[in-house]
């Protein structure tokens, strides 16, 4: 692709998981733009440990090696950008349009998922190159075909695009499209305007913005209203002690459902979606 830092895109039959792939490459020197892209991972990895699934051939599962020259406290902005050319890719390949849930889910309308991000950094870094960050995603593309594909867990939480569209969509258009969308974004990110251009783009579409949500840190966990995502990337939460800046977390919004069940206390009981 001219013009395009991604040219470099290693599609692998197999592998544990294509962000540790591509850390290893870092390691070993790799420039920023190589592109993974897995056709089955093994052990496909989600955030905090988790895992994510996806059969083999059906999704597309792939990382990308960037060695930004960005302000520490802005990193935030590399799985936005990913998360913002997926959906750009979403919306021109299967004419889906995904609403975003902090900090790096794409759900579909009705608030199944359809895409997360997970970014590792190499804090070791290479001698004479900016150190790198992989950014990773999983969209599910043709998996799951309905709620019988899924394990019990993700009944009713996970969808794809095939489902979505009700139509084939395949993995390489939506990844070509992808990394065409995310040129122009990555290219914004030199710049403190294009920063906040970017965070803007997050926050307008960003359903965890005017929710009640729970978020969950390592030590522990607090209720309050989400109200905005800084220009850093980072979610603005008011509770009834003050507002809190959430860099990093896991988030969940929450539904007050006190008119839905009659034995909910007077204060109304929440429930995660
Ligand atoms: C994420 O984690 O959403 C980040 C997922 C990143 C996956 C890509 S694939 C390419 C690259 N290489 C890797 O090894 N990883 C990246 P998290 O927010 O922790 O969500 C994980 C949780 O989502 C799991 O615990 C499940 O509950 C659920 N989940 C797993 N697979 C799913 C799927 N295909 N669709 C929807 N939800 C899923």
């Amino acid at each position: 692709m001219p013009g395009n830092r991604f040219g470099d895109v290693r599609w692998l039959r197999s592998v544990d998981s294509t962000n540790r792939y591509l850390l290893d490459e870092a390691r070993a020197g790799a420039p920023e733009g190589v592109v993974a892209v897995a056709d089955h991972q093994e052990a496909g990895r989600g955030r905090l440990g988790r895992r994510w699934e996806a059969p083999p051939g059906a999704n597309l599962l792939c990382s990308i090696l960037l060695r930004p020259d960005l302000p520490v406290g802005s990193r935030h902005l590399l799985s936005t950008v990913v998360a913002l050319a997926a959906a750009d890719a979403c919306q021109a390949v299967a004419g889906v349009t995904p609403v975003f849930k902090w900090p790096n889910d794409l759900l579909a309308v009705d608030g199944r998922k359809l895409a997360g991000v997970l970014a590792e950094a190499d804090a070791t870094g290479q001698p004479g190159l900016p150190a790198p960050v992989v950014v990773g995603i999983g969209v599910n593309v043709a998996w799951p075909g309905s709620d019988a594909d899924l394990p019990a867990e993700l009944v009713g939480r996970a969808t794809s695009l095939c489902q979505e569209a009700d139509r084939l969509v395949e993995r390489e258009p939506l990844l070509a499209h992808l990394l065409a969308a995310l040129e122009p974004r990555v290219a914004a990110l030199g710049r403190a305007a294009g920063r906040s251009a970017q965070a803007d783009e997050l926050r307008r579409r960003c359903a965890t913005v005017g929710a009640r949500v729970r978020v969950q840190l390592a030590t522990g966990s607090f209720d309050g209203t989400a109200t905005g995502v800084t220009d850093e990337g980072h979610l603005v939460v008011a509770t009834p002690s003050g507002t809190r800046t959430v860099v990093a977390g896991d988030v969940v919004h929450l539904r007050a459902t006190e008119e839905r069940d009659p034995l909910s206390g007077p204060s109304g009981r929440l429930a995660s979606e």
